[in-house]
Formats: C-alpha cells, sequence, structure tokens
C-alpha cells in the first residue's frame, strides 16, 4: 500500500489552442511535479475534464500519461462513467497501459439506488483486474456514500481505498478506524491537514498541479509529528484557495499554469474563461510561487 501513500495532483487535461488534447504540455505538467516529490498522478478525473472528454480523448489522456510517467510512479485511472459498460472499457485500457489502480466516482443523474450503485463497482473489479479506489464526491456526483456504505466495498480485497472529497471528516474517521489498512486519500485540499488528522494517507486534489511542494511538505511534517509547522502551509495555501473559488477553480488553475510556463488551454465549454480582471486577482494571489 505505500506506493498509495502521499501527495497525487488530480491532473488538469491540457488542450491546445485548437481545443484538442496537448500531449507536450501534460508532459511538462508531470514533469514539473515529479520533481516536487508527488508520489504519483490521478489521471482523468473531474479535475481532468473527465466528462468532457469523447471517449477516444480520455484512452489517449489514459495511454499519454503512463508513457510519459514511464514507471517513475504511480498511476491511478479515473474510469467513473454512467454507464458500467462504458466504465469497464476505460478500466481495461488502464489494464493494457499498467495504471496502479482504478477509481470511479458513483454512477449519477439517474438518481441511482445504493444497490445499484454498490452492483457498478462490483461489475467493475469483476471486469478489470485492477484494485479499485472509489471516489466519493456528493458535490459533483449528488451520491453521498455513508460509512457504512463504503464499508460495503472496503470490506471486499479488490477494493483498497477510497478517494473521499467530501467533509463529512467523522465519516471518513468511521470507515478508516475499521479499514486500518486500506488507504485513504483527503479530496478537499483546503482542509488538508483536517483529512490527515482523521486517517487520510495522503491527498488527491486539483490545486496540487501548481503547488503540490506545499502539501508534499505539509504530509512529511505530520508524518513527523510537527503538525504546528504545518499549519502555517495549510493558511497559506487557503488563502491561495479561497481567492480560486470565487473565480473558478479549474480555471485559475490552467491561468496559473499559464502563467508559470505551462500552456494548458482552456477548459472544455460550456466552461468559461477568466476575465483580464480575474485574471489579473489571481495573478496578485499567487505571484510569490513564482
Ligand atoms: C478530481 O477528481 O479531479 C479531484 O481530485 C477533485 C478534487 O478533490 C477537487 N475537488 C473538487 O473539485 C470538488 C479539489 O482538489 C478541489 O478542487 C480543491 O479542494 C478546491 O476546492
Amino acid at each position: 500500500m505505500e506506493k498509495f501513500k502521499g501527495i497525487f495532483p488530480a491532473l488538469l487535461t491540457p488542450f491546445d489552442e485548437n481545443n484538442r488534447f496537448n500531449e507536450k504540455a501534460l508532459e511538462q505538467l508531470m514533469e514539473m511535479n515529479l520533481k516536487k516529490g508527488v508520489r504519483g498522478f490521478y489521471v482523468g478525473g473531474s479535475t481532468g475534464e473527465a466528462f468532457l472528454l469523447s471517449e477516444s480523448e480520455r484512452k489517449q489522456l489514459y495511454r499519454s500519461a503512463a508513457q510519459i510517467a514511464n514507471g517513475r510512479c504511480t498511476l491511478i485511472a479515473h474510469i467513473g462513467a454512467i454507464s458500467t459498460d462504458q466504465a469497464a472499457e476505460f478500466g481495461r485500457t488502464a489494464l493494457e497501459c499498467g495504471y496502479d489502480a482504478i477509481s470511479s466516482v458513483s454512477p449519477f443523474y439517474y438518481g441511482f439506488t445504493f444497490p445499484e450503485i454498490k452492483q457498478y463497482y462490483f461489475d467493475l473489479v469483476g471486469q478489470v483486474e485492477l484494485p479499485m479506489i472509489v471516489y466519493n464526491i456528493p458535490k459533483y456526483s449528488g451520491v453521498t456514500l455513508s460509512a457504512d456504505n463504503i464499508g460495503e466495498f472496503l470490506s471486499d480485497d479488490r477494493f483498497i481505498g477510497v478517494k473521499h472529497t467530501s467533509n463529512d471528516y467523522f465519516a471518513m474517521e468511521q470507515f478508516k478506524s475499521a479499514y486500518p489498512d486500506k488507504v485513504v486519500f483527503n479530496g478537499f485540499d483546503e482542509m488538508f491537514l483536517a483529512g490527515l488528522a482523521m486517517g487520510a494517507d495522503g491527498g488527491i486534489g486539483s490545486t496540487y498541479n501548481f503547488m503540490a511542494e506545499k502539501f508534499v511538505k505539509m504530509h512529511t511534517l505530520v508524518k513527523e509529528g510537527r503538525l504546528s509547522e504545518a499549519q502555517p502551509i495549510q493558511k497559506e495555501v487557503n488563502r491561495i484557495i479561497a481567492a480560486l473559488i470565487k473565480v473558478g477553480v479549474l480555471k485559475a488553475e490552467k491561468a496559473i499554469l499559464k502563467m508559470m510556463g505551462i500552456d494548458c488551454g482552456a477548459l472544455r465549454k460550456p466552461f468559461g474563461q477568466l476575465s483580464k480582471e480575474e485574471e489579473s486577482y489571481v495573478y496578485e494571489t499567487v505571484k510569490n510561487l513564482f
């Protein structure tokens, strides 16, 4: 499980000026983060605009990230889709590309029952021979997995952990205490230290794309029992995240990376773009980073 414990940027998907997947920028983004000591990457998640990519683009993204990583880090493919068959197809691509694990949001939109959701996950682990990390993100999926629900997955060997993008830290503590050997990823970057305090082994986050070093540092400090030294870093990170939330987190992240010399293009429509004023506001907020 060691290879899953640490900091995993939820990779943005870079596009070029024609709105096509930009492999070169992905390489720059991954290389910069590898130098900062990340443990691996979460590929094709919410941050990666998974649901705005075509099927072939998503498969290409998995392939490119695996080729760039070339065995140097742990790779988790987010394969989530509303359709079980489609998710399984993405899972097979992840397996072919040599990923270490798959992960999925709950199937969404139709208000599936928990038994249906459970069947979705069990169908996936039955069809794809890779360990599964359940992705609990009520804010986007509209599905809240309780600690008991999560226990129904973690009691099976094929489920190795949970990515918990929720501020229900009581639930996190409950499932981590019940299954201490499973790996738990904190999802909200602005509450990273809270997550570590309640049992998370590391985190998967979108703001890691441009400031992973701060999370790597906090993670190390906490492991060494130096929480009070990590707290000012969380405060600094939160000053930045508060600004990102005002203008749109993903838009701001792409803008910041451009300022850092990695042009990831725009988000896919219907996402809009930052206005000039918003861009200057973001720049003023993060300029100390570069
Ligand atoms: C992913 O699936 O791409 C991410 O891991 C999602 C990640 O947990 C982000 N959550 C959401 O966007 C809802 C956070 O990194 C988030 O962007 C950050 O904490 C700012 O709120």
